[in-house]
């Protein structure tokens, strides 16, 4: 058994969702907040088998796309005349970040 954690953009969260539903997948969605841009994103996460774990990722993939934002910087430089001056970057985030874990043991109560 593994657990698949997707972290996703909060616009393409439900369409995986809705897709991974709709293959069969039980799913359980958080809302989470990435610590760079410090904005809310979606987190999946899917128990599933080894055997289907290539597949889940197959759906993510063709369901989120790669946005680039504008954050204001996490750490303003300091001015001239010693003011904290926030500027903005521009990243390019997602389509989506998959870590996949083993599970020790999965059991249902
Ligand atoms: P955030 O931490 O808000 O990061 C948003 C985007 O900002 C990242 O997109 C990346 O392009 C950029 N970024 C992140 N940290 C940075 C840094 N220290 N310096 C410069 N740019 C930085 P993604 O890589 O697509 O990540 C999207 C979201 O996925 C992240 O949101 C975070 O919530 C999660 N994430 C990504 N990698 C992770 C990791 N290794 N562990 C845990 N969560 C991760």
């Amino acid at each position: 058994m593994k657990l698949v954690l997707a972290i996703v953009h909060d616009e393409d969260g439900n369409r995986v969702l809705g897709e991974l539903n709709k293959k069969g997948f039980s799913v359980t969605k958080l809302a989470t907040t990435g610590g760079f841009l410090r904005a809310g994103n979606t987190t999946l996460l899917v128990g599933t088998s080894k055997e289907h774990v290539q597949t889940v990722i197959d759906i993510i993939k063709a369901k989120c796309s790669s946005r680039k934002q504008i954050a204001t910087s996490p750490t303003p430089s300091t001015g001239a005349a010693g003011l904290y001056v926030p500027y903005p970057v521009e990243v390019e985030v997602g389509g989506a970040t998959i870590f996949v874990v083993d599970v020790e043991k999965f059991e249902k109560v």
